[in-house]
């Protein structure tokens, strides 16, 4: 209802704008009409076009009072004190001020058509020249625009600048309408017998106004164009510092500006010392890969497969991991995505670590700590790389190579990493229907892994009921069962599903193709079932509440607040929609600032039209509430969040693990396009950086 809300109010606008523009040109040209059936019939028109405009703006006061009415004020503040008003005043001015003289000069003209049927006489051309008549109309208009521009750059959180520019410009263009009303009408006051000005005088009036204002558009636009490019080189340790409210806010600029203790994050490794447990090769390089289907891919590659090798290793283990980029140009890392990693382990390019490029080695080196799912990516230019295939699943097992009191040994354990591959959609390498056996009574564990870019990937298990095992890497506490149940993933999200194998075919069905899926069955064969009508799966309620290390009654250190949004603008000579956080892009998107040790809790609130899946890096974030609604299930951590349009999520985490690191959108589009930013403890600093002018793009 939310988008339908902003969706309406965008429309509206634009229809608002294209009929009282209309409205206006009519009002101004009553003066020309030439003859007085013209004009007796034009007047008639124009209150046509009194009424016309009231329905867009019907529509948007509509959704503004809805969105009043069921959301918080950070929803609809500028809508209802900003937009509103440059709707319905000008609006009533015509209905107060105009549509008045209008039906006077249509009385006098329909007097006068009966009568004699004869020329306009002075007194109308006097009303129909009159500012009072003409002015509503185009104020309504360019009011429209304002608030139209409002609409497409909301100035959220409040900027003092970004709000009074166009108002201002409103006024002044008003004034100058205003002033030329007032100036035509004394001519004609004037002008014994008058003569309307030819029509190539007119046009040539016209397009002098156009060329000028066209001119002042291109100077602006080329201005904000420039404005936009991304210096050579960014330096991540520097930008908006947000401390964020909470206890730990205050102190925090002292903090900073002592400089002793600095630490670089490039000093912030894991284990330097010790024979690994577990040594994994890596080479980046380019391929054309076969699917299951016999279709081509020509793909980036680790160890020239899609996706890259499993990594599999057990809890508690020191893990080491070779990356060489054999021929991939623009560079790669090794990110671990979900998986708390030391700072200087975390693969990101210009943040962590220099992207490596073609014939250079890389090592990271940390302990697995977290059992669960997760994923590795190149964090270098990441929506080219991962939509080409530079990633692969990373799964950590218990110490234990099973737990005995749940499961009986085999287990089956299955990764379902999703992507789409230019337009065709497979798990794995395969784009077929993947059929395999198991054995009734196996204890099954599917892992979903959404590895697509912006694309909410939809998973439906039919012919048993399963438990939500694990989201992000973390299990859920007691589980319950589901069924008809339909499991949504975000980019960059995982979760598990748990059964045991039953006695028929189970079928996990991915995404709208009914083809697109695994089917399980005891000999292979078996039948794709008919998709029953399912429910969307909600991690708020589900499970069983238990301890954590801190809740939602807790006193936080810091206290963040993070405002999805929409805006039409720049960013690096692009213009385009852009997704913004607090109202800017990266690299004016603020830093969250913090320091070791602190309790943070954030407020992440989606005013946009699309969902974005943000993703911490080095943490794991407590869901504290949904829309006001506390979490009530088993604790729901999560490293990949998405929030849909509307939503206001609280989230809270202890920082725990010093360093830069990264917050962004796991729509790697909507990263690329500056959906980005980061978390920076106190006292951290960088010797890499970002930009045009060095070889690290991170996204
Ligand atoms: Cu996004």
């Amino acid at each position: 209802m939310y988008n339908i809300s902003i969706q309406t109010i965008l429309a509206a606008s634009v229809l608002l704008v294209i009929f009282t523009w209309i409205g206006g040109v009519k009002a101004s040209r009553l003066l020309y009409s030439g003859s007085l059936e013209k004009l007796h019939s034009k007047t008639r028109k124009l209150l046509f076009w009194a009424w016309f405009p009231i329905l867009p703006a019907a529509a948007v006061v509509t959704a503004i009072v809805w969105l009043q009415m069921n959301m918080d004020p950070i929803f609809w503040r500028d809508r209802v004190f900003l937009q509103a008003p440059l709707v319905v005043i000008p609006l009533l001015s015509i209905w107060f001020v105009a549509v008045p003289k209008l039906l006077k000069l249509r009385s006098l003209t329909r007097v006068s058509l009966a009568e004699s049927g004869a020329a306009i006489e002075p007194a109308m051309f006097h009303r129909a020249a009159s500012p009072g008549l003409v002015f509503p109309y185009q104020l309504t208009a360019l009011s429209a625009a304002t608030s139209l521009y409002f609409t497409l750059v909301p100035s959220v959180p409040f900027q003092w600048m970004e709000t009074t520019i166009p108002i201002a410009i409103l006024i002044v263009l008003a004034a100058s309408l205003w002033l030329r009303h007032n100036l035509r009408a004394k001519q004609v006051r004037k002008a014994t017998n008058y003569q309307a000005p030819r029509l190539l005088a007119r046009f040539g009036a016209m397009t002098g106004v156009l060329i000028v204002i066209a001119g002042i558009g291109f100077y602006l636009f080329n201005f904000a164009m420039d404005k936009s490019v991304l210096p050579a080189e960014i330096d991540m340790a520097s930008g908006t510092h947000d401390y964020g409210g909470g206890a730990g806010g205050e102190h925090a600029h002292h903090d900073m500006t002592a400089m002793a203790g600095m630490v670089s994050v490039a000093d912030l490794t894991g284990p330097k010392e010790g024979t690994p447990d577990r040594h994994f090769t890596l080479v980046a390089q380019k391929k054309t890969v076969t699917l299951s289907s016999g279709k081509t891919v020509d793909a980036w590659t680790y160890n020239g497969q899609i996706p890259g090798p499993e990594l599999r290793m057990k809890e508690g283990e020191l893990i080491e991991v070779t990356l060489t980029n054999d021929d991939i140009d623009v560079g790669v890392t090794a990110h671990w995505h979900g998986l708390d990693v030391p700072n200087a382990e975390d693969g990101v390019a210009g943040a962590t670590q220099n992207a490596v490029m073609p014939g250079e080695t890389y090592t990271y080196r940390f302990r697995a700590e977290q059992v669960g799912s997760f994923w590795y990516h190149s964090h270098q230019d990441s929506q080219e790389a991962v939509s080409k295939g530079l990633f692969g699943s990373l799964i950590v097992e218990p110490k234990e190579t099973t737990d005995t009191t749940t499961f009986t040994i085999p287990f089956k354990d299955i990764t379902v990493m999703t992507h789409r591959w230019k337009n065709t959609f497979a798990i794995g390498a395969n784009d077929e229907l993947d059929r395999q056996k198991v054995a009734p009574g196996t204890p099954v564990r599917m892992r979903l892994i959404n590895t697509d870019d912006w694309v909410n990937q939809t998973y439906t298990l039919v012919g048993t009921p399963f438990e939500v095992a694990a989201i992000d890497g973390t299990d859920l506490n007691k589980p319950g069962l589901l069924t008809n149940t339909r499991v949504i993933v975000p980019t960059g999200g995982r979760f598990d599903l748990t059964f045991v194998m039953p006695d028929h075919p189970v079928y996990l069905n991915v995404g709208t193709n009914k083809n697109g899926g695994i089917l399980l069955s005891e000999d292979g064969q078996g039948n794709v079932p008919e998709l029953p009508q399912t429910v969307p799966f909600d991690p708020l309620t589900y499970g069983s509440p238990k301890a954590t290390p801190f809740d939602a009654s807790s006193s936080f250190d810091r206290d963040f607040t993070l405002i999805l949004d929409n805006k039409l603008g720049f960013y690096n000579r692009n213009f385009d929609f852009l997704y913004t956080l607090n109202g800017k892009v990266f690299p004016d998107a603020p830093m969250f600032m913090v320091k070791e040790g602190d309790l943070v809790k954030t407020t992440i609130i989606s005013r946009g039209n699309v969902e974005h899946p943000m993703h911490l890096h080095g943490h794991h974030v407590l869901v504290l509430s949904r829309n006001g609604k506390p979490s009530t299930g088993s604790p729901w951590w999560s490293d990949t969040l998405d929030v849909q349009p509307g939503e206001t999520y609280e989230v809270a985490f202890v920082a725990n693990n010093p360093g830069l690191w990264m917050d962004h959108c796991h729509n790697l589009v909507h990263a690329a396009a500056g959906m980005s930013m980061h978390l920076m403890y106190e006292g951290v600093t960088t010797p890499f950086s970002v930009g045009s002018g060095t070889q690290n793009h991170p996204e």
